[in-house]
């Protein structure tokens, strides 16, 4: 069913904004910290029209499922959620907007760490700024979304999502400083490119998941250490005062950070690799939002030849793993790596195929 199918009119407009998949730099963005993400091929997609009685309207073609929104309606579940807050936020920008129809398809993959709420956030925020011609910049649409998220959806995240959504593309890495926003976009290293692959276990990061247990630990970690936040700690020695787990918690931001400025200032292609296997050794040990069965397809990447590092990708508790794999490599380090992880009883896909960078 099409736009004119389901709301009886034509759409007005029409917005995108890709996933992201993230290199180095995770659990570091609520931390005033540095990432490196760079976006996917897959987009999701909105169409825009005016609605004419009244009532916001939103459908989901992946769900197949349409909500309405009348004057005081609660905060909606779901995929509505992020378009109603998005709204709202928007109003309370100051902006008045007219009851809209708003059709979604999304080609990110849900619950897999790529990013698909903050590519329908932003795509959503592009939309009503065209139709509306709101004059929003990119950087403004990713703090849109990222509070919508917050505020609407129940994630205390960072920004590094909306603001990959908004400004990165798929042929660079997005250096990105969270606290001040500095930014810079940086080439994949010399002969690599690189590989999603999905662990099959999904995750949801709302409400009740350790993601905001997880911040919250951090906080109270700054606070301890009297800093405004752990990205201001720059010894991984300084944090061994700290009594567990947020001892743990906080090493695994302070050596993030540390690897992603290292990768950031330019380092081969193996470099990069072990910093990326550090990287997960790190979520898993220290932060411990990994699972078993990412643990053992990241295990089985790292061992297959021509990958120069993985590690588990995006909030954690299941998704999806990302490889560095010398050009060329891709396809039959996949295959061999879906295959073993099928031998452990597991199965896994590519969600992202390796492209030449
Ligand atoms: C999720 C959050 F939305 C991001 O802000 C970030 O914290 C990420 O998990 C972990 O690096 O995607």
């Amino acid at each position: 069913m099409n736009f004119q199918q389901i709301f009886g009119t034509l759409p007005q407009t029409e917005a995108s904004a890709p996933g992201r998949v993230n290199l180095l730099g995770e659990h570091t963005d609520y931390n005033d910290g540095f990432v490196l993400p760079t976006a996917i091929p897959q987009q999701t997609t909105v169409q825009l029209g005016l609605s004419q009685d009244g009532q916001h309207h939103f459908y989901s073609v992946e769900l197949d499922e349409r909500v309405s929104i009348s004057e005081g309606t609660h905060t909606p579940s779901g995929f509505a959620s992020y378009i109603f807050g998005c709204i709202r936020l928007l109003e309370r920008e100051g902006y008045t907007l007219a009851p809209v129809n708003v059709y979604v398809s999304s080609a990110v993959p849900i619950g897999c760490g790529l990013s698909s709420s903050a590519a329908l956030e932003v795509a959503t925020l592009r939309g009503l700024r065209s139709l509306f011609s709101l004059p929003l910049g990119d950087v403004k649409i990713a703090q849109l979304g990222q509070q919508a998220e917050i505020q609407y959806a129940g994630l205390n995240c960072g920004i590094m999502d909306q603001m990959a959504a908004s400004l990165a593309d798929t042929h660079s890495l997005l250096f990105l400083d969270t606290r001040t926003l500095d930014r810079q976009v940086l080439p994949f290293p010399t002969g690599a490119e690189i590989l999603v692959i999905d662990s099959g276990v999904h995750h949801s990061l709302a409400a009740g998941s350790g993601y905001n247990q997880r911040r919250a630990d951090c906080e109270e970690a700054a606070r301890l250490l009297g800093v405004k936040a752990l990205r201001d700690i720059t010894d991984p020695q300084a944090v061994e005062s700290l009594p567990d787990p947020l001892r743990r918690r906080a090493r695994h931001v302070v050596t993030e950070d540390n690897r992603v400025l290292e990768a950031a200032a330019g380092v081969s292609a193996q470099r990069f690799g072990e910093l990326m296997n550090a990287s997960h050794t790190s979520q898993r040990d220290d932060y411990e939002v990994s699972v078993p069965e990412v643990d053992t397809l990241v295990a089985i990447l790292q061992e297959t030849p021509g990958v120069f590092g993985a590690r588990l990708t995006g909030g954690g508790f299941g998704g999806a793993c990302v490889a560095l794999v010398a050009a060329g490599y891709g396809e039959g380090v996949s295959l061999e790596a879906i295959a073993k992880y099928q031998q452990a009883g597991y199965r896994g896909r590519v969600l992202v195929p390796s492209h030449s960078v």
